[in-house]
């Protein structure tokens, strides 16, 4: 049985499709999640989507994947910008990590500009919109091939 891939989804990223259309878009997390797992069954990969916009329940999903995943994608929200914690879990983790943000957070406030999850991933994709996650899975494959 190949081991999943997580994808992480941090607060508010609940809301996608809800409020802010123009930073975020109009999809759904619903709508995203389907997407991913259809590319993810194409790819032969298994998924485990989750969302929670509670640091230590990410935190809890990524010490999951340490027991039985391959690879984490990872949007942490807010999180990015703030949590030592999720870093320290992160690194934690013996399998490639792929950080995602659907706005590019380089073009927005300076507080946005710097991120801590961005000291343990293996790559990042930013200002892509939803599509982030599917071309982040795309190079998770190689990555877990490898
Ligand atoms: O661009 C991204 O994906 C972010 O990770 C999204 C976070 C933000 O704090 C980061 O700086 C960049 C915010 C997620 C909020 O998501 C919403 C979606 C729809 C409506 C309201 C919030």
């Amino acid at each position: 049985m190949p081991k999943p891939i997580y994808l992480l989804n941090g607060p508010n990223l609940n809301l996608l499709g809800r409020r802010q259309p123009e930073i975020y878009g109009a999809e759904t997390l619903a709508d995203v999640q389907a997407r991913v797992e259809v590319l993810a069954a194409d790819l032969g990969l298994e998924l485990r989507c989750h969302q929670s916009n509670w640091e230590g329940q990410i935190i809890d999903w990524v010490h999951q994947a340490r027991d039985d995943g391959a690879g984490i994608i990872i949007n942490p929200g807010a999180f990015t910008h703030t949590s030592v914690a999720i870093l320290d879990a992160l690194n934690a983790f013996d399998g490639p990590v792929l950080e995602v943000h659907i706005s590019n957070i380089h073009k927005r406030e300076t507080f946005r500009h710097h991120s801590y999850v961005s000291l343990r991933a293996d790559g990042v994709i930013a200002g892509f919109g939803t599509e982030g996650y599917l071309l982040a899975l795309r190079r998770m494959k190689t990555l877990v091939a490898q």
